[in-house]
């Protein structure tokens, strides 16, 4: 078995800095030791990192993200491939995918096509939620064999997307009880569909066919009806639920109310709400704007959300920072909105910015080095089942490390990026703050900006229940 021995570092983790080393052995962190604890053995390890001056952490965990999605005519631009390698250059190690059901399909079926997609093919550790587009009996007894043999034990709602994604009220709550059984996560897209198609039609019907558009026609006021929504539904099923990429300020009003009330009720921020916004970059003259369309959709910075969920951050209103990592390129992807809105595929790429983007915030004072481990490891690792192997640096956990240089540097850019986009929606953004070396399992896989994993090395990780609840 090999042995790594990591020396010199700064040990971090969700609850503090400590000077430490860490030995590694085989795929699983063997032990950490006071400052020169391990010198004796030095000579025995096959490899001594100098992480001095650095942070030594665990590895990121991304529990949002869609490689190879189908959507509106085309499919998300990573594959497995591209958007694991990615994910591994800055600083993540597992990400948590979501397979598809649509109406009509098999359960079964979308997770195996999941996997069809997955295996072999990743670079890093991976996992499945499964998206429910189509909620009836069938689909009920498929989230139990899931959640009780599968390892997926949570399960993605859309109250956006009618025609597609979409389940009405009933359907949700029929859902929720059956999770709220099984112990298992519902995680929800809260916007309000059909209202959202309604404001649609009606811009588009007035000639508003451009990029910015698209926010203007999904009104906070729905992101926090729908919010406000499943909190209720899920407070009558008992069921624990995660809402997936809030990005307006009443939405986590909505979350914190729920939790204030001590029910299981949990959200998530990306990086695109913390950083873009509605007038700096989604309204961009021309179709510019379109690299940033997603949903929800990027708000007013005036109106005050990209603060307000940094606050929540802090107060853990907001729990996980996760990507929402759905790329599509602008040449033949993007461009299908040309002249309608409506037609641009949503989602945004930063699966591989995420822990610089996130780092930044400790940098300017948003957020302390602690609660960035708890954000972007500790906890996405314990909402979602996968601790104590994932999320933290500890006896027998995973040697998924992360070696990460606060004196070094980063500047976003599509020149250097690693992701399959013909574009960054974080282009020019310098973060002071650097991915120094990645270890996925035991083995180095970024050093010295190279990849030096192998694709199928990643594997699928079989997830328990949360590890959250109050
Ligand atoms: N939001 C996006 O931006 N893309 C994919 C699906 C979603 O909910
Ligand atoms: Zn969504
Ligand atoms: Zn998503």
């Amino acid at each position: 078995m090999a042995k790594i021995l990591l020396t010199g570092g700064t040990v971090l983790s969700s609850s503090g800095a400590s000077s430490a080393d860490v030995l590694l052995e085989g795929e699983t962190i063997a032990a950490l030791g006071e400052r020169g604890y391990f010198a004796s053995i030095a000579s025995t390890c096959d490899r001594v990192i100098d992480a001095t001056g650095k942070y030594v952490m665990p590895g990121g965990v991304d529990v949002h993200t869609h490689m190879e999605l189908p959507f509106g005519g085309t499919a998300a631009s990573d594959t497995f491939e591209t958007g694991t390698i990615a994910a591994a250059f800055g600083g993540t190690t597992s990400i948590v995918d979501f397979a598809v059901q649509r109406t009509g399909e098999d359960v079964r079926d979308g997770l195996a096509a999941w996997h069809a997609k997955a295996d072999g093919n990743c670079a890093v550790d991976y996992g499945f939620h499964q998206i429910i587009g189509g909620v009836d009996d069938a689909a009920l007894e498929a989230m139990a064999y899931l959640s009780e043999h599968e390892g997926v034990t949570s399960f993605k709602l859309f109250m956006a997307y009618p025609g597609v994604f979409y389940s009405d009220d009933g359907q949700i709550l029929r859902a929720m009880q059956t999770a709220s059984g099984l112990g298992a996560t519902i995680m929800m897209h809260a916007e309000n569909g059909p209202a959202i198609d309604v404001l649609v039609a009606q811009a588009l019907a007035r000639g508003e066919t451009d990029p910015k558009y698209h926010s203007l026609t999904r009104p906070v006021e729905l992101e926090e009806e729908a919010t406000h929504r499943a909190i209720m539904l899920a407070k009558v099923a008992k069921a624990p639920l995660y809402i997936v990429h809030v990005s307006a300020k009443e939405a986590v009003a909505a979350v914190a109310s729920a939790r204030d009330m001590g029910a299981n009720v949990f959200g998530e921020t990306c990086p695109q709400y913390l950083y873009l916004s509605l007038e700096e970059h989604l309204a961009k003259a021309g179709f510019e704007g379109a690299a940033y369309v997603c949903s929800t959709p990027l708000r007013s910075r005036k109106e005050g959300h990209h603060d307000a969920l940094w606050q929540a951050l802090r107060t853990n209103d907001l729990s996980i920072v996760s990507t929402d990592h759905c790329p599509f390129c602008m040449k033949d992807q993007k461009e299908l909105g040309l002249g309608n809105f409506s037609k641009i595929p949503n989602g945004i790429g930063s699966v591989e910015h995420r822990m610089d983007l996130l780092y930044q915030g400790v940098v300017t004072g948003e957020i302390s080095l602690a609660r960035w481990v708890e954000l972007a490891c500790t906890t996405p690792a314990r909402m979602f089942g996968l601790y104590p192997r994932k999320g933290v640096l500890a006896p027998g956990s995973d040697a998924d490390v992360v070696i990460y240089d606060p004196k070094g540097t980063t500047d976003i850019s599509v020149k250097t990026h690693h992701m399959n986009m013909d574009h960054s929606a974080y282009e020019g953004i310098h973060v002071d703050g650097r991915v120094d070396t990645v270890l996925s399992r035991g083995r180095v896989v970024i050093e010295n900006n190279t990849f030096t994993g192998s694709v199928g090395h990643g594997t699928y990780l079989k997830r328990g229940l949360s590890q959250y609840l109050l």
